[in-house]
């Protein structure tokens, strides 16, 4: 026989005890060398571990529901390919095997990874999408692109009939599922955690008036099912507050007469006001993680940024040991790549507290969604010039409406208005970043 090689869980983006959701192989199949052999699944991310060389799978050291990390054994593989020796995410079983690099397995980016991705070891709790939440042993047999392209649409894989070979679930199955659906066939698609919701309406547009369909862009397909989670899983209360940044803006300006070589806006200036609040009222800098809230003691922001293909958060990290001018060089880097789509995960990974400015644009105040599993979000609108009373007349102002959306499970209305008086202080005071 030939020699039993160890097939291991590769490089899977930093992710901690990823369960193990599917089996794709069994022993006594052959396979080819990257043939997938198993799927994982963590809160953020679908991945398929394949055969690092070609061979027959002789035994599987994994079974669904076990969780792992990079380097676990997933099966003893005899290989038969003449390239085995060379191949990388290989361990021969006998000498012992040492961690070894690995080649990255495919990754099927989720909305976390996409749009916004959250620190790898946090284990929010989660809308249970399917059966695989609650019952390892009854995972429903679907490939990671069925599963992703049902839970865009909203469709527990467990109420799913598979017609393929073993119950397998292809995508015409998910079709047929939601069609049947949609005509009041009986069967339910869940929007998230449960929520029975009537089908969408279907309406024939052309019937109205000329029409044009376009398909959506992946940034908004998967920022829309992100976005929708939030919104529905989250009990979201907004703060409003005006900030009177009349000095703050004449200090910008001076700056920015002084620098050429970056533009300063008034954005960084609210990354450090948002640093010193986080400072202060820590929970604002904290993640839900079952019954325990995790407390971060880093600061890194997350921005929206408004591209042509939809909304994207990239992060900018350790704002409280960067100066403004930095950070402003940093949001043009971040901003100008996500414009460019050459924003990487890690440029969306770790944040902890995100703003949304619509400041450039307009607006007086917005409601935005909290960028989970961090619990709250900064809205910022357009600072407006305004009559403001001081005692004895009222004075020219100007005034930046701030909007605050907090997770009302682990901030409360006092603690939201006491941040949002906060952070109005020190926009209005910035020597108060110094203290
Ligand atoms: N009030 C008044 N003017 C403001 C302002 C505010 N709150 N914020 C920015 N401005 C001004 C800037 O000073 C700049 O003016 P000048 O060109 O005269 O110097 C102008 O508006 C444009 O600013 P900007 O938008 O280029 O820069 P920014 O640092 O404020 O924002 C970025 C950068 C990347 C956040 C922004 O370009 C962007 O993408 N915003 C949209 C975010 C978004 O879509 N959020 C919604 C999410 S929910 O769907």
């Amino acid at each position: 026989m030939a020699e039993l090689k160890e097939a291991r869980v590769p490089d899977i983006g930093g992710h901690n005890d990823v369960p193990v959701i599917e089996l794709l192989v069994k022993v006594g199949d052959i396979v080819k060398k990257d043939q997938s052999l198993l799927t994982l699944e963590s809160d953020k991310a679908t991945m398929e571990v394949p055969a690092p060389f070609a061979g027959i799978v002789r035994e599987l050291k994994l079974k669904i529901g076990d969780e792992v990390s990079e380097g676990a054994i997933v099966a003893l593989i005899e290989a038969t390919d003449a390239t085995v020796g060379a191949a990388s995410a290989v361990t021969p079983v006998s000498p012992p095997p040492s961690p070894q690099p690995v080649a990255a397995a495919p990754i099927v980016a989720t909305p976390d990874v996409m749009v916004a991705a959250a620190p790898a070891t946090i284990n929010t709790p989660a809308p249970t999408f399917g059966a695989e939440a609650l019952m390892p042993d009854q995972v429903p047999y679907a490939s990671p692109a069925v599963r992703v392209f049902a839970r865009e649409l909203g469709v527990d894989l467990a109420k799913v009939a598979g017609s393929e070979r073993g119950g397998r679930i292809s995508k015409e199955d998910v079709q047929a599922f939601v069609k049947k659906a949609l005509a009041g066939g009986g069967a339910t698609v869940t929007a998230g955690g449960g929520l029975n919701l009537i089908p969408w309406p279907q309406v024939d547009f052309g019937k109205f008036g000329a029409v044009e369909s376009q398909p959506l862009s992946r940034i908004k397909k998967l920022s829309g099912a992100n976005l929708a989670r939030n919104w529905a899983m989250i009990p979201h209360v907004t703060q409003f507050e005006d900030a009177d940044i009349t000095e703050m803006e004449a200090f910008r300006k001076k700056l920015g007469e002084e620098q050429k070589d970056v533009k300063v806006t008034p954005l960084v200036f609210l990354i450090k006001a948002v640093v010193a609040a986080l400072k202060k009222y820590p929970a604002f800098n904290s993640s839900l993680d079952g019954e325990n809230l995790i407390l971060k003691k880093y600061f890194h922001v997350g921005i929206a940024v408004d591209t042509p293909d939809g909304l994207v958060v990239p992060v900018i990290r350790d704002c409280d040991q960067k100066g403004l001018l930095q950070l402003s060089a940093e949001l043009a880097e971040i901003s100008g790549k996500a414009r460019e789509k050459k924003l990487g995960p890690n440029d969306m990974q770790g944040g902890c507290f995100s703003i949304s400015s619509l400041g450039g644009i307009g607006g007086t105040a917005f409601t935005p969604i909290i960028n989970a599993p961090e619990v709250a979000i900064l809205g910022v609108s357009k600072s407006q010039m305004k009559p403001v009373w001081n005692g004895s007349e009222f004075a020219p102002r100007l005034l930046l409406p701030l909007s605050l959306s907090y997770d009302h499970r682990v901030i409360d209305g006092a603690a939201a208005a006491r941040f949002t008086t906060y952070l109005s202080q020190v926009l209005g005071d910035i020597r108060r970043l110094l203290v």
